[in-house]
């Protein structure tokens, strides 16, 4: 077989943002376009010829072509063996725990996480390091560097490889191993959880659950785990065949997207307990019946409950949340007596503080959590984390919540997207944030005094590597927070994220609607930045 040096030039926009390089699938399908990009991660990637990488995606349209293109190229850049999922699918936390169960060099993952998918939809990739998380910023950059440069890209001369069955296969000198998606995945879960308490707990009879998987990757890991192996009658896991386009829809798990759900745990009969995953499984939203927890309440929840965990169980070293998230899991880990870190949006950022031993448990407003079990977030442990808390205490997941404010306060929380809004008018906002805020410093706006005003800076207390700009805060004297970040994930435009803040002590105050409890600082928000004015809107694209 031949390996052919084809010529090429850079395209300009290249350069990963919050998760990797994500683009319409019109572009990653442009001559060159994800060649280029693949072949900056293999010159960018010291040693790893002759190596281990694990392969994988959403399977969202475009996935399968992709693999082809990435194998032959692997195989032309004396890449040792490939681990591939079979049908070319991966979740991206059982990515990562294939590149650690394995101890491969690294992982490439093909997903563009909870954006819409199809020909008209959006592709991404990314590259994993060895400990199964996403490359840190110096990695990005230097791909991102290497593709401006790049003059060609090496592709093996082959025919495609059969993805569809479990087997042992050469391309040229590299071995391709098609592997089982969900089985390594779902062992490690077992590892983790008390299966045997959940499984009372499903198959009882008198809990009902329901999981939407969205059309999306999580379908056959949730069937796997929660029908075959947790005993959930047939029909628990909804949408769980996962399509190209994910059915039309948008696989984003929050009250907006995931609607269908929303109306079940909403509507008479309501199951107990509710969830759903996004595009490549990495995210989790949860439900009571008629309950919504926030992703920040569902970290603090979690750490709380640890000890109740097989897994976890006085084992907790630290927490970590971004920057954005609620300080609801500050409140609990200051009473745990254990540390609590705060880092810029994006998982990233948890890697060191996971290897080093800092944090266990993380996790984003952004409906993302996950431990130190993988190096990503993980939507089906976060589900079933909660599985085992409620079989343990026996309370409904409103019952858990509500005593848990109870004793630690409530902290009001909700983002407002403003998305596909104009880019440059977006920045120009942020910049006329950056350039008052000494001037917002120590004002008082009605009854509320400026307590401080920056914008977010990390010193990674691992590496001492630096992150600036990561988001413009203004904290009141009373605690309540207003964040405004532009999103480093959309594919259209800009979209503007305004996170909202507030704390509330008093047990008897704490039935408010979330939007009504912020509504003085959703006035503020508006007030200090001019919101509509910047991004001519009346009102937020998505709430959650
Ligand atoms: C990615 C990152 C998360 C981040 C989220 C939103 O998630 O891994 O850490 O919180 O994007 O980022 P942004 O606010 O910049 O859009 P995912 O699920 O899209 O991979």
């Amino acid at each position: 077989m031949n390996i052919r040096t084809v010529s090429t030039t850079p395209f300009n926009d290249q350069k990963p943002g919050t998760s990797g390089l994500r683009k319409s699938v019109k572009v990653f399908q442009k001559p060159n376009y994800l060649e280029n990009f693949v072949q900056s991660i293999f010159d960018t990637l010291d040693g790893c010829e002759g190596q281990t990488l694990v392969l994988g995606g959403d399977g969202r349209y475009y996935n399968r072509q992709a693999i082809q293109i990435i194998l032959k190229m692997a195989a032309a850049n004396r890449i040792g063996r490939i681990l591939v999922g079979r049908g070319g699918i991966l979740s991206t936390p059982a990515a990562s725990c294939i590149i650690r169960q394995y101890k491969a060099f690294g992982g490439i993952i093909l997903s563009a996480s909870h954006n819409p998918g199809g020909p008209e939809g959006d592709f991404g990739i990314k590259y994993n390091i060895t400990n199964g998380g996403p490359a840190p910023e110096k990695v990005t950059e230097a791909i991102y560097d290497r593709s401006q440069k790049i003059n060609s890209y090496k592709i093996l001369d082959a025919p495609d490889v059969n993805l569809d069955k479990l087997a042992v296969l050469r391309l040229g000198e590299m071995a391709v191993e098609v592997i089982d998606p969900v089985e390594p995945y779902a062992r490690l879960m077992e590892s983790l959880f008390d299966f045997d308490g959940i499984r009372s707990l499903l198959s009882g009879g008198q809990f009902r659950m329901c999981m939407d998987s969205l059309h999306a990757v999580t379908g056959p890991y949730a069937k796997e785990i929660f029908e075959n192996r947790l005993g959930a009658p047939a029909g628990t896991v909804i949408n769980g065949t996962p399509l190209e386009d994910f059915g039309g829809g948008h696989p984003d798990p929050n009250l907006v997207y995931a609607h269908e759900l929303v109306d079940i745990l909403y509507g008479d009969d309501a199951p107990d307990f509710g969830a759903a995953s996004d595009g490549d499984g990495d995210r989790n939203m949860i439900l009571g019946r008629k309950f919504f927890v926030t992703p920040s309440d569902s970290l603090a929840i979690l750490t709380a409950n640890a000890n109740l965990v097989p897994g976890y169980k006085e084992r907790l070293a630290g927490v970590a949340r971004s920057m954005p998230t609620s300080a609801a899991v500050d409140r609990v880990a200051d009473k745990l007596n254990i540390d609590c870190y705060e880092t810029p949006t994006g998982w990233k950022f948890f890697g060191n503080l996971l290897d080093a031993g800092k944090a266990t448990l993380c996790g984003e407003e952004s409906f993302g959590t996950g431990s130190d079990h993988v190096r990503e977030k993980d939507g089906l442990w976060a589900v079933l984390f909660w599985l085992n808390i409620l079989a343990v205490r026996g309370e409904s997941v409103e019952e858990i919540v509500r005593s848990h404010w109870q004793t630690y306060g409530r902290n009001f929380y909700s983002r407002h997207d403003y998305e596909e809004v104009d880019k440059e008018r977006a920045s120009e906002l942020m910049e006329s944030l950056r350039d008052r805020l000494g001037e917002i410093k120590n004002k008082q706006f009605g009854f509320s005094q400026v307590d401080y005003a920056d914008d977010f800076s990390y010193t990674d207390p691992v590496d001492g590597s630096i992150s600036q700009k990561q988001g413009i805060r203004i904290g009141f004297t009373d605690g309540s927070r207003i964040v405004y970040r532009l999103s480093g994930t959309g594919t259209k435009g800009a979209t503007l994220r305004v996170y909202l803040e507030s704390y509330e002590s008093d047990a008897s105050k704490h039935d408010v609607d979330t939007q009504e409890a912020l509504k003085p600082l959703i006035n503020l928000a508006e007030e200090i930045a001019q919101i509509r004015q910047f991004t001519d809107r009346d009102a937020p694209t998505v709430i959650t």
